[in-house]
This record gives structure tokens, C-alpha cells and sequence, in this order.
């Protein structure tokens, strides 16, 4: 299959690169480096160091494994740039990681809130008119993500909620309340892609992805420079990878507020395996496919005390220190979120355990002297809060 992937240069699109490649696809990879830019700009840099570029990171993959993948360097928001891409590459698949995924860094201040919408809508939406110019029958799998439903007090559903209403039923999109202005921009894109499945016809999947952790992927693992970023800092670094790498170095964890915060959280390798289940089996023409994209459910409190075991394990001494939370978010809430129909086409999980955090150990103490340690502490607040509700 040709398949084009949207973000290649990052923590997930390059291992989901390479894994395509792998599997005989043709393979095609955007990037704009807008990662690699934002973290100049807030000090900080991956851990476990990646090649300079693209090119390089294709030409090495090319020599382990024989296999080419094509390279973009170019803005998706340029839309002579993405119309050109779709003109010549028709691909069959699009898979779109191409977005600035950082909520700390879209509540910064209003230039990161309004870069942040810009960058991932407009993107977006040029990738929609592309494919309905050039590759109409082609299938997008948009990675969106579980934080654009927010913490209802009901059972979140997979995209849709059946509703009756004085006396009358309907299916409608499950209702949104996200926490920052980042995932607000991935419900603008869930919009916009279902208004192109319902005009043009689009066929698409809506991956509602939970928090990925982990650091290794089958092809990762082949040679040092085929390595994906790593990140633990404040602003790009999730959960349980700053939480590794914070027990490595002897940091407090830093467990925001009560820790009762509970997300869906999924290991790298099984992000790989929900999309490529989701290429192989396409949506319809028209549909609009959502799938919650996670494997368990964990507080950050639950997170940081599996952390603290294994560092037990490792000979370790970790400490859990909660700290006032930067976030306006609820810090207990009920939280049950439906996530079958990626274990329908045959997924199988990859579940956290203290065994999996010491092997990220393994990786994490090779390199621990990277570590820059002024980006531990959370700097963005989600503003004034005055008021604000935090449990
Ligand atoms: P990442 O930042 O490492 O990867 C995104 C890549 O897209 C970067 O390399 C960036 O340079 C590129 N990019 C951004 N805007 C672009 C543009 N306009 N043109 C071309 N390239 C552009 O992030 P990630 O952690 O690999 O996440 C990938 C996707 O998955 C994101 O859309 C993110 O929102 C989503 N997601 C991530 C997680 C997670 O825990 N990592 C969880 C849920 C959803
Ligand atoms: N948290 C802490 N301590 C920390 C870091 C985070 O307690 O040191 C808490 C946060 O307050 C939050 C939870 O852990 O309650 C998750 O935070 P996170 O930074 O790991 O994840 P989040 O900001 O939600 O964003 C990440 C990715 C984003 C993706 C999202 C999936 O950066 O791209 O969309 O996970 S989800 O959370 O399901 O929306």
C-alpha cells in the first residue's frame, strides 16, 4: 500500500515509518520540524539523541534494512506544498501525526494558543482538501486523542452517544470538554473531518489516542541511530516517561495536585499496531470511524506509585511528592472510557507493568546524563485560575 505519513519526524510517525516500511508498504514521511524548533525555543532536548534529520534517518534506515522510505521536509500548512505531495505520491493511506501535540505549550501564552489552532487545523484541513482533490478514495487515519472528550461524570463512549430527546432518537458525536486549548484544537479536526466524510465522501478514522509511553519499537531497537525521541521535560515529556526518567535521576515525582487525575495510557508499540489496524482495515466512503485508542486506565498517583516499585526493583530510591498543580483540571473525577473496537480487529495489548518501566530504565540510565534538569518543574500555568475548579 502507499502510504503517506503526516509528521514522520517525530516520537510516534518515525517508529510507524519505519515499521510500514518494514512490512513492504511504501512508505512516504512529512515534516516540517516544528518539534525540533519548540524544543530549542523552551530549552529542552530529547534524551535518547536522534539523527540530524529526515534524510539521514532514511538513508540510515535504507542501509539496516535495504528499505527506502520517501522524504517531504516541508509546512503542511503551505498549501501548494501539500496539494504537490498528494498530486505525486496518490497515496492510499494517510496517516496523520503532523500536529503540535503539547497542551503546556498551547496554554503558554495567547501566541502559543493561536500557533497552536493555526497550525494543527489549517494543516488539517489542507490535508482534507487534498485528498478530496487528488486522492478522494484514499482513507485518513487522524490521530486525535482522548483528552478531546474531557472528565464527563458518564461512560465516554467511542465517538457516539445515542440519545433520546423528548421522545425522539439520534445518534450525535459524543460531546466534548477538553482541558486545554491544544486538544480544543483536535476537536476543531474531528469536526472538520467528519463534515468531509458527510460533504465529499471522505473515508476517515478518528484515533482517539490516550497517553503513549515507552521508548523501543522492534525497528527502533535495530541500530542506535534509528532511535525515535524521547522526551521528559515539562512541556513536551507525558506522564510516565518524565516519571521514569525524574526516578532515575533522583527527582521527586511530580505528581500534579491530589494524583487522581485518570487518563488511558497505551505502550509506543501498540500505538504502531492500532494504526497499522486501522490502514489495513479502511473505513467506508462517507464514514466518519472513531476508535479509543488506549489499553488501560491509570490515576497519576497509580502511575507514580508503579514507577516508585520498580525503581524499588532497580535499586532505586524514588520519592512521590505531590505539587500544586499548574493545570485547571479536575483532580477527582469519574472516569470510564470505552476502548473495543481496536481489540475487535485484533489488537494485543502491551500492558504496563514494573517489568516494562525497568527495561525504560535500562535505556533511560545510558543516557541520564542529558538530562537537563531545569525542565523538570512544570513552567506553564493554565492562567490566573482565579476561581478556577481543581478537584
Ligand atoms: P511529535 O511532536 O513528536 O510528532 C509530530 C510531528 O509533526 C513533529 O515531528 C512535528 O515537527 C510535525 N509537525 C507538526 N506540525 C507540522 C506541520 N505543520 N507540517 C509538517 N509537520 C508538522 O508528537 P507525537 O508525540 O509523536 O504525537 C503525534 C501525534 O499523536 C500528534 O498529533 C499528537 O497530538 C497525537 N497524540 C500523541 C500522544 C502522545 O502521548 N505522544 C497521545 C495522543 C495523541
Ligand atoms: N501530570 C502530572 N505530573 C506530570 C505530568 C503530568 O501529574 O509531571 C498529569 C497531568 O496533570 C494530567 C496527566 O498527568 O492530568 C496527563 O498529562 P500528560 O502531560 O502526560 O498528558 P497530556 O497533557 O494529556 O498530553 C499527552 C500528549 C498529547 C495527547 C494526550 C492524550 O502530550 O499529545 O493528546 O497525552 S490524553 O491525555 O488522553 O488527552
Amino acid at each position: 500500500m502507499r502510504i503517506l505519513i503526516l509528521g514522520g519526524d517525530g516520537y510516534l510517525g518515525w517508529p510507524t515509518a519505519m515499521r510500514f516500511s518494514a512490512g513492504g508498504h511504501e512508505v512516504h514521511v512529512v515534516d516540517n520540524y516544528l518539534r525540533r524548533r519548540a524544543h530549542e525555543e523552551v530549552g529542552t532536548d530529547t534524551l535518547v539523541p536522534i539523527l540530524g534529520s529526515l534524510p539521514e534517518r532514511a538513508a540510515a534506515w535504507k542501509e539496516v534494512s535495504g528499505e527506502g522510505i520517501g522524504v517531504t521536509e516541508g509546512d503542511l500548512v503551505d498549501w501548494d506544498l501539500t496539494a504537490d505531495l498528494f498530486r505525486s505520491f496518490r497515496p492510499e493511506a494517510v496517516v496523520h501525526y503532523g500536529e503540535q501535540p503539547s497542551a503546556p505549550y498551547s496554554m503558554r501564552d495567547r501566541d502559543h494558543a493561536v500557533f497552536t489552532q493555526q497550525n494543527n487545523v489549517v494543516n488539517t484541513l489542507n490535508v482534507l482538501w487534498a485528498m478530496r482533490e487528488f486522492a478522494p478514495d484514499s482513507h485518513l487515519v487522524k490521530l486525535g486523542t482522548m483528552g478531546e472528550y474531557g472528565t464527563p461524570n458518564i461512560d465516554i463512549e467511542e465517538g457516539y452517544l445515542d440519545i433520546e430527546h423528548n421522545g425522539r432518537k439520534e445518534t450525535i458525536l459524543y460531546p466534548k470538554l477538553p482541558g486545554s486549548l491544544y486538544h480544543l484544537s483536535k476537536v476543531h479536526d474531528s469536526n472538520n473531518i467528519h463534515f468531509a466524510c458527510r460533504m465529499w465522501g471522505i473515508r476517515a478514522t478518528d484515533l482517539n489516542q490516550g497517553v503513549v509511553y515507552g521508548i523501543e519499537t522492534e525497528q527502533t531497537k535495530l541500530d542506535d541511530r534509528l532511535a525515535t525521541r524521547f522526551d521528559y521535560d515539562d512541556v513536551f515529556g507525558t506522564a510516565l516517561n518524565r516519571f521514569c526518567v525524574q526516578a532515575m535521576i533522583g527527582h521527586p515525582l511530580t505528581v500534579y495536585g491530589k494524583g487522581g487525575q485518570t487518563r488511558g495510557y497505551l505502550n509506543i508499540l501498540d500505538t504502531l499496531q492500532c494504526v497499522e489496524l486501522a490502514v489495513l482495515h479502511p473505513a467506508e466512503r462517507g464514514e466518519f470511524r472513531v476508535f479509543n485508542q488506549f489499553t488501560e486506565q491509570f490515576s497519576v498517583m497509580e502511575l507514580a506509585e508503579i514507577v516508585q516499585r520498580a525503581g524499588k526493583e532497580h535499586g532505586l530510591d524514588v520519592r512521590i511528592e505531590p505539587i500544586d498543580n499548574p493545570r485547571i483540571e479536575l483532580e477527582e473525577h469519574y472516569y470510564n472510557a470505552k476502548h473495543t473496537k481496536l481489540l475487535d480487529l485484533g489488537l494485543q495489548p502491551h500492558f504496563l507493568s514494573e517489568t516494562l518501566v525497568e527495561s525504560m530504565f535500562g535505556v533511560i540510565e545510558r543516557h541520564k546524563d542529558r538530562v537537563i534538569t531545569g525542565a523538570i518543574l512544570p513552567r506553564d500555568r493554565w492562567g490566573a485560575g482565579a476561581g478556577a475548579p481543581s478537584s
